[in-house]
């Protein structure tokens, strides 16, 4: 798909081929997908697809700590660059809900929940313009009330340990008001009694009796499902010695850390530990070294956490400004309907000419042969296409080192750097020639344009004197004609 793309020069084909080759390189089984996340970060930055550059930015952020395990400046800055990049309110919503999803997963890998409920929140906004895209419509929505729903559980687990009732209770209306979001969507089954299970653990770390009710519910699931769920039901268990009896629950302790996937579950396991820590510091009747312990490490981990946090919406704020400052330079910089430098832009290129040391410079001046009439007759929005086509041939004809600006209004300037006057001249004829053989019909059946050149060539340092004699030279070509 790649290969055949580039042969017909069909790039969104070749980044959706990369894109492919980076989810199937990421599969468990799958080669380190680092060598097809930089061929898609370059392309899609080649491109200008910023959608899909967020996409890959966020990949290589999971990777970093999913994979290798390992945090680092590279990563928050991919995750900050990802998040301002998706921002604003239009792309396309397939990419930039699987963006938000990957985005809201590296958070979950290092724990900043309150960040991935934000992008899962970002993601549910898009849902609705995704749907007709996919090939399972509810499958997107459905996967995301599933990783709502679920998120909460691993929160109130680490808000447990610390003993916050508050933020757990917040974590379980959270829950709830997820779970009621995911009651009308169509979801496999295995999802509806994950979701079950889930809310009946969490209601037990809030401090909920229903003990006898997870059990249950426990008893009832298939096989494999329950191995993925015992060892929830044994920390439930744990956290209630009042209930199930001091050593009941130490023993259950024991056996939810050795059930508890540490990998997949960190949250879930460490409220293991933790608890059993706690237990035996019950059964030894005081606060026992292993306790205090215990107690700091989780305000430590959650010290850390906090400041990650606080780190991250730092980084995303500073990338928020400075991208707002790159826009606005730009703005200031360039001519918004060609595309093209303004009269601004042209004038900072000049400086840099200057200061560079080239020695010679030539000035190509192009004007739009009466083109007030061409907006007369076939209207300002016909005329605004002139303008962009002209622009765009420009374009097509900076070489390296040359320069393009839109004066305003028909008026054009090519700057080349090192360039004779009889090479300057050859360049604007042949422009022009270019500009009347343009297939103007398709924008008007009647319409035709000409454009005429001013050339002059010289020392950088005079620039305005070269300036005006493009801008005769152009004249007396004017009047020529006429
Ligand atoms: P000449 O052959 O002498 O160059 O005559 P002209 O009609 O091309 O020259 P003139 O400078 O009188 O007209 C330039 C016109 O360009 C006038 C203005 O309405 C139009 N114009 C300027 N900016 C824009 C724009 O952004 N879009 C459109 N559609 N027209 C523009
Ligand atoms: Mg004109």
């Amino acid at each position: 798909m790649v290969a055949e793309g580039e042969r017909r020069s069909w790039p969104d084909v070749v980044r959706a081929g990369l894109y492919g080759l980076v989810r199937h390189a990421a599969e468990p089984a799958g080669a380190e997908p680092g060598p097809q996340i930089e061929r898609l970060i370059d392309k899609a930055r080649a491109d200008g697809d910023l959608d899909m550059l967020a996409l890959a930015l966020a990949w290589r952020a999971w990777v970093a700590v999913a994979r290798r395990g390992d945090v680092d400046d590279r990563a928050d800055d991919d995750l900050a660059k990802a998040a301002v990049m998706l921002e604003p309110a239009e792309g396309d919503p397939v990419i930039r809900a699987t963006a938000h999803f990957r985005l809201a997963f590296s958070f979950l890998q290092r724990r900043l929940w309150e960040l991935a409920d934000e992008q899962f929140a970002a993601a549910e906004a898009m849902v609705d313009a995704v749907d007709p895209y996919t090939r399972d419509p509810l499958l997107h929505r459905a996967a995301l009330a599933y990783d709502r729903v679920l998120v909460q559980l691993d929160w109130a687990c680490a808000l447990r340990e610390l003993g916050d009732r508050h933020g757990i209770a917040a974590r379980r209306d959270a829950q709830i008001g997820a779970i009621a979001a995911a009651e009308s969507i169509d979801m496999p089954f295995e999802w509806r009694q994950d979701i079950k299970m889930a809310a009946l653990v969490l209601d037990l770390v809030a401090g909920g009796e229903r003990l006898e009710t997870a059990r249950a519910a426990l008893e009832a699931l298939p096989e494999d499902q329950r191995a993925a769920w015992e060892g929830f039901v044994h920390l439930a268990e744990s956290l209630h010695p009042d209930v199930v009896g001091l050593a009941a629950a130490a023993s259950a302790a024991d056996r939810a850390i050795a059930t508890i996937d540490a990998a997949e579950n960190p949250a879930v396991y460490d409220l293991a530990v933790h608890q059993a820590t706690v237990l035996e510091a019950a059964l030894a009747g005081k606060r026992t070294a292993g306790l205090r312990s215990a107690e700091a490490l989780a305000k430590q981990r959650e010290k850390g956490r906090q400041a990650s946090v606080a780190a991250m919406r730092a980084m995303v704020a500073s990338e928020r400004l400075r991208n707002e400052r790159d826009q606005l330079a730009r703005h200031a910089l360039h001519d918004p309907l060609t595309g093209l430098a303004n009269r601004r832009g042209f004038d900072r290129h000049v400086a840099s000419l200057q200061a560079s040391g080239v020695i010679q410079v030539a000035l190509l001046l192009f004007d739009i042969d009466h083109f007030k009439p061409v907006n007369d007759r076939f209207g300002h929005p016909a005329g605004d296409a002139v303008l962009r086509r002209v622009g765009d041939i420009l374009t097509a004809n900076v070489r390296s080192g040359d320069f393009a600006a839109r004066f305003g209004g028909d008026e054009f300037v090519l700057v080349l750097a090192n360039s004779s006057e009889a090479a300057a001249v050859k360049r604007a004829d042949s422009i022009a020639r270019e500009v009347a053989d343009q297939n103007w019909k398709d924008i008007d059946a009647d319409l035709e344009v000409a454009i005429s050149v001013g050339v002059a060539a010289g020392d950088p340092a005079k620039v305005e004197v070269l300036g005006r004699q493009a801008d005769s030279a152009l004249y007396q070509e004017k009047e020529a004609r006429r």
